[in-house]
């Protein structure tokens, strides 16, 4: 945090990075694309959709803010899990400003309990964002900012509506403020430092995640495998969908290949959308057993490999 004077602020630049932490669902990703003030971030109604660190920019005056999307905090089983909550926490120490966000819906659940309880040892200004107030009374939220606040301490609190925008603007000015004085570390009109592949990757692991029940989701993950910009001003993509079991891999393709196709369908749109250019994606459903213990998915996805 800047302990400088205001005149820096005014003349030169400030540069921070901001790590929004919370239990899954609470809405970090969806908060992280109205900060930014488009998609980076993929989002679904699923639990644990995130699964590594998504960094989105945005600029304040002459402020810029990089904001982590992490991977919710909970207790974690399988290794991939234990990887996605180191990966959050590592996040959150590694930043200037840490922003809890709180689902006010569920209000302060275990999970939402045991984070606070855990930033003691964070030692950078931490916020708090309560978040969903579209859906809840304000008494509740009163309430809720009260016990929240005497359980961990904060630098200030923001009752907000990722979904309609509502106070997001707010969180953005504070933050513009108070990040150090510095130079910008992206060019001014980048929203974010993901590759295209990625991104690519990610959208259509999110209509997986639209797409598909119960659990399938969670022993899926994505690859983009080539990219090829063609002459004719589109481009064509290819991607593996990585699955566990031959079982599964029949339900991602679903009777006659009609699930995979419209997971391609919807993923092709918002590609083309978000790329401007028209997209030719191509999905390859492959069965790779254990794949959430190979270290090379984690490599791909961005995450350490936890040793067990
Ligand atoms: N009503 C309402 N729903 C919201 C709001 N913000 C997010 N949601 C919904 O909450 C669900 C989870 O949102 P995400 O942004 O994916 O949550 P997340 O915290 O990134 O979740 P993980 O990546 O799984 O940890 C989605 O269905 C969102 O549409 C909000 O302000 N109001
Ligand atoms: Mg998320």
């Amino acid at each position: 945090m800047a302990d400088d004077d205001r005149a820096a602020g005014e003349g030169g630049t400030r540069c921070g990075f901001v790590a929004l932490i919370g239990a899954p669902n609470a809405g970090k990703s969806t908060l992280v694309n109205a900060l930014v003030g488009s998609k980076v971030a993929i989002v679904s109604p699923k639990v644990q959709t995130t699964r590594t660190l998504v960094r989105g920019i945005a600029m304040e005056g002459g402020s810029q803010l990089i904001f982590m999307d992490t991977p919710g905090i909970f207790a974690p089983r399988r290794r991939l899990d234990r990887a996605m909550v180191t990966t959050a926490w590592t996040g959150a120490h590694d930043a200037d400003v840490v922003a809890v966000i709180v689902d006010a819906k569920k209000g302060l659940d275990d999970e939402a309990t045991a984070i606070l309880d855990k930033l003691g040892e964070v030692r950078q200004p931490k916020i708090l964002i309560l978040n969903k107030v579209d859906i809840v009374e304000k008494e509740t939220l009163l309430a809720l900012a009260q016990t929240a606040t005497q359980r961990a301490t904060f630098d200030a609190v923001f009752m907000i509506s990722a979904l309609s925008g509502d106070g997001v603007a707010d969180i953005r000015k504070w933050l513009a403020d108070r990040v150090p004085v510095g130079p910008w570390h992206y060019p001014e009109d980048e929203v974010s430092d993901a590759p295209l592949r990625q991104l690519a990757a990610e959208i259509t692991r999110e209509k997986l995640y639209h797409k598909l029940h119960q659990e399938l989701p969670y022993q899926s993950t994505v690859e983009t495998e080539t990219w090829t910009e063609r002459k004719d001003g589109s481009v064509r993509i290819e991607q593996t969908v990585y699955v566990e079991r031959e079982s599964q891999r029949k339900i991602v393709l679903g009777k006659a290949g009609q699930t995979i196709k419209s997971i391609g369908e919807a993923a092709r749109r918002e590609l083309s959308e978000i790329l401007e250019k028209p997209v030719h994606l191509f999905l390859f459903v492959k069965v790779r057993e254990d794949w959430g213990n190979d270290p090379e998915r984690y490599r791909q996805m961005g995450l350490e490999f936890p040793k067990e």
